[in-house]
């Protein structure tokens, strides 16, 4: 198992000119002929390809067969030996499509061919130098039965197509862009078409077309209509347009990410189009909507400029995230937006950061690429991409975003190469700023703050933890916005020391392990409200906060995103305190009241969105709190966060039936509009605590039973999940029998039952397995029964006698030869055995022991496994 270096990058020794596949598709025994024109650029006597998986047929060079002692093929390569300066090599491959059960390269889905070559699938379709900075034109003919695969798809502009003897027919597709081999793609199958066209400000016509299996052309109606919203807003925000006269998507159901940017032959889970009122929540829709509007991204940013190497993948990740928070943004609520990216945040990024797992955004070795497409990546790299924005300025980003453009066009390019662009855009040294890609960790601020003399001084200290590989970490740039109110909650001025202006808000920038800010012109000690927005992706462990000032920013902060977040740190603050009350035997927890207060005016403030109210009585997760403690108490964490529900439920009984009634009728019939959505958000928090007491179960079914829409009929599901009450048994089988017929509605079944509090759930999951829509080889179910149940049921899969870590391990294993970049996914939440209690240590470590000592790892698995033990 090899180590991959980013310090070890050198160029390919060849330039490849053209590339034409031809495809005799057959699910039993598809055969591949690849033409590569190639020339020597460097110094390379043989020629190195990529090739797996596959048997080799023949080998030709400038026509002529190779006799075998020419080259070799075996462990990952095939290798012809002393080739001239510029030639022609044939190739032709054999494989199975249908036993493609890894889901990487050419496989079978429903009865259709499709692929998936990012990050190295393009290798278990033919040799070739697989790796992202050798581009080249494609020319693919593709060859299959007419009748079962009357849809032929690959990249670029179809040239050519008709009738082959044998009932057989074909298609030439040609794609004037240079391209990378991960964004190859091909679709062979019998589809519906979903057809539509889009305007370019330069005035084309783009055919969009959405290809989905017979009957779902109704369920992409929203999918199309966020295409052409994402074309549009990436013209009018970005100046990028669309560069070719044909987009295609189409809808897979077994797909081992959410959706593929393949060069206009998007791929995607069926899961990422599909939407409609009965079958879709408003969540899903806004997955939809912003996944759609990711891939079109990266048309931009990511295809017409690529990654050098896999070590930037966040160069075309992270920005590309960036762009669709900034699109969601604009489609919806904003604050809102910036709320549920920080709580996925706090969720998933800063636990890896903070765990075994720990990467910086641009990682510098690998086992398997598959096991780097991290909130790390992804997320943390978003918000690395957003801090440069608001360094820089909305006008400066832009112009550092044509000047990337400008300089990168048409090439493989690196995140130093981006940060330049910016840099020499913006007229800021960034030198220092670029720690953030290389350093891995969650920075943690601690703030202290003085007022003497009418001089206001916050003294901040950053701090990162060590993280595997990097003992030391250096100070980072930091940009952290502030803002002071008074007592009476109105703004009060930030005017630092020996400047001139005052402003309602101001961007800090942190550059030093401890730096002290004076402000002046205040006549009382301000509230400071620190990290406003968010710009930031760092904790703050210390605050000068107390529980008053809290209540305060809650009611009065300016700026929304801050008002959630005071709510969410003081219920932080409470829950710890609660946590160590129960840990100590004390009957005696802190004092809620004040906060449940807080709580209660902030949702009853009809001034305010329906939605950020939602948002507001959404308390801080079980995983974000046990970021915040040295030893992980599970139950501890779960009881505590279960006692202030209750208390907030009891307290305000009468305004959640008031919400509840009031914003399911402000909803009204159902749309899949951002304001409907957040009536229902906000009707649903109530039912929710409403729901804390059974006597309401007859509600939630009520709910459940006259629901027009899956939102409103989850909302209710979710509720009865967790009771002991006839009715849930009732709700659950009547949706069960409602959609046995859809899988992927039926992934939301297994998922609440996989998430069920009771102590049966284990049992209960077990049994699934054997359910006839249950399969093992469809990442979907995998991740909505098996997924759901490890990472978000803290209470269940970690319980004590260690039944939910071996029945995962179980699944692991299975995967390990099935599909191990799926298996590799499902074992991280394995990695959080050292910060829990002895027993727990033990049990988990036990069964990574367990993984570390079965033969025939494959490498996504034993890297996963070997560095979360180490
Ligand atoms: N398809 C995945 C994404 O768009 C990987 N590129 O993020
Ligand atoms: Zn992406």
């Amino acid at each position: 198992r090899r180590v991959i270096r980013l310090s070890e990058y050198a160029p390919y020794p060849f330039r490849v000119d053209s590339l034409a596949l031809a495809f005799d598709l057959d699910p039993a025994k598809t055969r591949v002929q690849a033409t590569l024109r190639l020339t020597r650029t460097g110094t390379a006597a043989d020629l190195e390809l990529d090739g797996e998986d596959m048997t080799l047929v023949s080998v030709a060079l400038d026509g002529e067969t190779l006799p075998a002692d020419r080259y070799t093929a075996g462990d990952g390569k095939l290798v012809v030996r002393g080739v001239p300066d510029a030639f022609t090599l044939d190739v032709v491959t054999e494989f199975a499509p249908a036993e493609n059960t890894k889901l990487e390269g050419l496989y079978v889905s429903d009865g259709m061919f499709c692929t998936q070559c990012e990050a190295q699938g393009f290798r278990r379709i033919t040799y070739f130098p697989d790796r992202p900075d050798v581009m080249t034109r494609y020319t693919v003919t593709l060859r299959a039965d007419k009748a079962a695969y009357p849809v032929l798809l690959s990249n670029g502009n179809r040239i050519e197509q008709g009738d082959l003897d044998g009932g057989r027919h074909f298609a030439v597709w040609e794609d004037p862009f240079n391209k990378p081999s991960y964004l190859f793609a091909l679709v062979a199958g019998d589809l519906e078409r979903v057809q539509d066209g889009f305007r370019t400000r330069s005035g084309r016509d783009i055919e969009l077309n959405i290809w989905v299996e017979h009957g779902n052309g109704p369920r992409c109606t929203f999918a199309m209509e966020s295409l052409k919203k994402a074309m549009k807003w990436d013209e009018d925000v970005y100046g990028l347009e669309y560069d070719l006269d044909l987009f295609n998507v189409v809808a897979v159901s077994a797909f081992n990410m959410g959706a593929m940017e393949n060069k206009s032959l998007n791929i995607f889970n069926a899961k990422a189009i599909l939407a409609d009122p009965d079958t879709a929540t408003d969540a899903e829709y806004e997955y939809v909507e912003s996944v759609v509007a990711h891939e079109y991204f990266h048309n931009w940013t990511g295809n017409r400029i690529t990654c050098r190497d896999w070590f930037q993948l966040s160069l075309k990740e992270g920005l590309t995230v960036f762009r669709d928070q900034q699109f969601s943004a604009d489609m919806r609520s904003a604050p809102v937006e910036r709320i549920n990216q920080v709580r996925s945040l706090r969720g998933r990024q800063f636990p890896e950061d903070g765990g075994p797992l720990a990467h910086p955004v641009r990682p510098d070795s690998y086992i398997e690429i598959n096991n780097f497409y991290t909130a790390t990546v992804y997320d943390k790299g978003a918000e690395v991409i957003r801090m440069m924005h608001r360094l820089l300025g909305a006008e400066a980003y832009r112009k550092g975003i044509d000047l990337y453009v400008e300089r990168h066009d048409g090439t493989a390019a690196t995140c130093d190469d981006f940060a330049a662009a910016m840099a020499d855009a913006g007229g800021r040294d960034l030198s220092q700023f670029k720690l953030w890609y290389s350093q891995a960790g969650t920075p943690q601020l601690r703030v202290t703050e003085t007022y003497e003399d009418g001089v206001y001084a916050l003294t901040i200290r950053q701090h990162t933890d060590p993280t595997p590989g990097q003992p030391d970490k250096r100070p980072l740039h930091i940009p952290l916005e502030v803002g002071f109110l008074d007592r009476t909650g109105q703004p009060l001025p930030v005017r630092l020391e020996g400047e001139d202006t005052a402003a309602d808000s101001r961007v800090l920038e942190l550059r030093e392990a401890e730096q002290t800010f004076r402000f002046t012109g205040l006549a009382e000690k301000p509230v400071p409200s620190l990290n406003r927005g968010f710009t930031a992706p760092v904790r703050l462990v210390e605050t000068p906060h107390t529980d008053a000032d809290r209540a305060l920013l809650m009611a009065h902060d300016p700026d929304t995103f801050a008002r959630w977040e005071a709510g969410q740190q003081y219920a932080v603050d409470l829950l710890l305190k609660m946590v160590a009350a129960r840990a100590a035997g004390s009957n005696e927890g802190p004092d809620t009241a004040a906060f449940v207060e807080a709580l209660g005016s902030s949702a009853a403030d009809e001034s305010l969105d329906a939605a950020f109210r939602a948002q507001v009585l959404t308390l801080p997760s079980d995983d974000f709190l046990a970021e915040q403690m040295a030893v992980i108490d599970i139950d501890g964490i779960h009881a505590a966060r279960e006692a202030l529900r209750r208390d907030i439920a009891r307290a305000h009984g009468a305004l959640f039936r008031r919400l509840r009634d009031t914003h399911r009728a402000a909803a009204g019939p159902f749309a899949p509009t951002a304001e409907g959505a957040g009536h229902r958000a906000l009707a649903n928090a109530a039912l929710s605590y409403l729901g804390l007491d059974a006597a309401n179960a007859k509600l939630a079914l009520e709910q459940y039973r006259a629901a027009d829409n899956m939102t409103d009929a989850m909302a209710a599901l979710r509720v009865l999940n967790d009771l002991d009450v006839p009715e849930r048994a009732e709700a659950l089988d009547h949706f069960h029998d409602r959609f046995k017929g859809d899988p992927l509605v039926l992934d939301k079944w297994f998922s609440l039952q996989a998430m069920s509090q009771r102590p049966d759930t284990l049992a209960r999951l077990k049994d699934l397995m054997g359910h006839p829509a249950f399969s093992m080889r469809n990442p979907n179910r995998v991740r909505a029964l098996i997924g759901v149940f490890a990472n978000a049921n803290p209470v269940r899969f970690h319980a004590e006698d260690g039944a939910g870590y071996a029945f995962l391990v179980d699944r692991v294993l299975e995967l390990n030869s099935l599909n191990p970049q799926i298996g590799a996914r499902l074992l991280q939440p394995m990695g959080r055995w050292r910060r829990m209690e002895a027993a727990r240590k033990a049990l988990m470590t036990r069964e990574l022991d367990r993984v570390l000592a079965t033969p025939d790892l494959a490498p996504d698995v034993y890297e996963i496994a070997s560095k979360a033990r180490a």
